[in-house]
């Protein structure tokens, strides 16, 4: 399998986030796209498809922000990441009069989600990254690829950032194989967290299956989303696929839902599918409460394997960094 990563991706090194009302060292680390680059041999290099690909799922005003949030910062008099303190989830209006504290809150939903210097650069290649991938899997005749996306995507929305992610890497690849006429497709979310962000993009969507088996959001980020009875509206309603599962899950309660979840990819009759993928179910995670071992990545794979269509696993989440490389080899060798 053809991996793809590109080094500008690990620019952003935010220092700290808040968590359960302190600071502590911020999760997404430099160190878990290091861990994973060791455990292979050989890379691929990104190539640039530029702004439209994003613009196609992403708001031009949310990426105009992206890209100056953090000058705007150093400009305000601040020093280290810029992270918002106010969020206006009552009802937003669309005001934009240039003060950095008002537009970090416009365009997230949590406090977790820091804007460092390499903030844009890593992201944007991390989405090229995919689009490379995506571009790989459509010429070659290979029956997957994987990219290396860091930071992660599937909590970021059309106009918003969270969750450690500012792209949508998974919803960039869908819009971009969808443009090139490689649909129905399928996205399957094995993150650890639900994959708000990408369910949202896809909510009305008829085009775009969307699955997801995370942590039961009533005990896990993302609190608000993901539950089972979300099922998609308009032309996307059934479209969307929500299995919850305890705190705990190990490899073998996690099967019954992975098979559900195929059963439904293929009954959609999906062309191409896309994995978010995230060893953050792993039992060593430090953020997480899922029970899965190394030699389950293995297992979950050849089952996603045995459906038989053409496959891009995109990376989400995974903080156990001494275990990370190892664990993501696991998942791919099963392919
Ligand atoms: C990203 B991905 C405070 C809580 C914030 C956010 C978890 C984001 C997970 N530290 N936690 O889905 O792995
Ligand atoms: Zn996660």
């Amino acid at each position: 399998m053809k991996l793809f990563f590109d080094d500008r991706q690990t620019a952003h090194a935010p220092l700290r986030e808040l968590h359960n009302g302190d600071w502590v060292p911020f999760a997404e680390n430099v160190e878990r796209p290091r861990s994973i680059v060791a455990a292979f041999d050989d890379w691929q290099p990104v190539r640039d498809f530029g702004m439209e690909p994003l613009l196609a799922v992403h708001d031009a005003d949310y990426l105009a922000f992206l890209e100056r949030a953090h000058r705007e910062w150093i400009a305000a008099g601040r020093s280290g990441d810029a992270i918002g303190y106010t969020f206006p989830v009552v009802r937003r209006r669309p005001l934009a009069f240039g003060r950095i504290d008002a537009d970090l809150g416009a365009y997230s939903y949590d406090a977790g989600t820091p804007i460092a210097s390499g903030t844009w650069q890593s992201a944007y290649w991390s989405a090229q990254g995919a689009l490379t991938a995506l571009d790989h899997l459509a010429t070659s005749g290979d029956a997957n690829a994987f990219a290396l996306c860091r930071p992660p995507g599937h909590h970021a929305g059309r106009d918003y950032m969270g969750g450690y992610c500012y792209l949508n890497n998974a919803a960039i690849v869908a819009r971009a194989a969808t443009a090139r006429g490689l649909g129905p497709i399928a996205i399957l979310d094995i993150d650890y967290h639900h994959g708000n962000g990408t369910q949202d993009i896809f909510y009305a969507d008829g085009d775009v299956f969307f699955a997801s088996i995370h942590a039961d959001p009533r005990t896990d980020y993302p609190f608000y989303w993901g539950h089972a009875d979300e099922r998609g509206e308009g032309a996307g309603e059934g479209a969307t696929l929500n299995l919850p599962l305890p705190r705990g899950t190990d490899g073998a309660a996690y099967r019954p839902a992975l098979d559900a979840a195929l059963a439904a990819i293929s009954d959609w009759g999906a062309k191409l599918l896309i994995v978010s993928f995230g060893a953050d179910t792993h039992s060593s995670d430090p953020i997480s409460s899922f029970a899965l071992e190394r030699a389950d990545y293995g297992d979950l794979a050849k089952a996603i394997a045995a459906l038989g269509v053409p496959t891009l696993i995109v990376m989400e989440g995974g903080y156990a960094v001494g275990d990370l490389g190892r664990n993501v080899a696991a998942f791919l060798e099963g392919f």
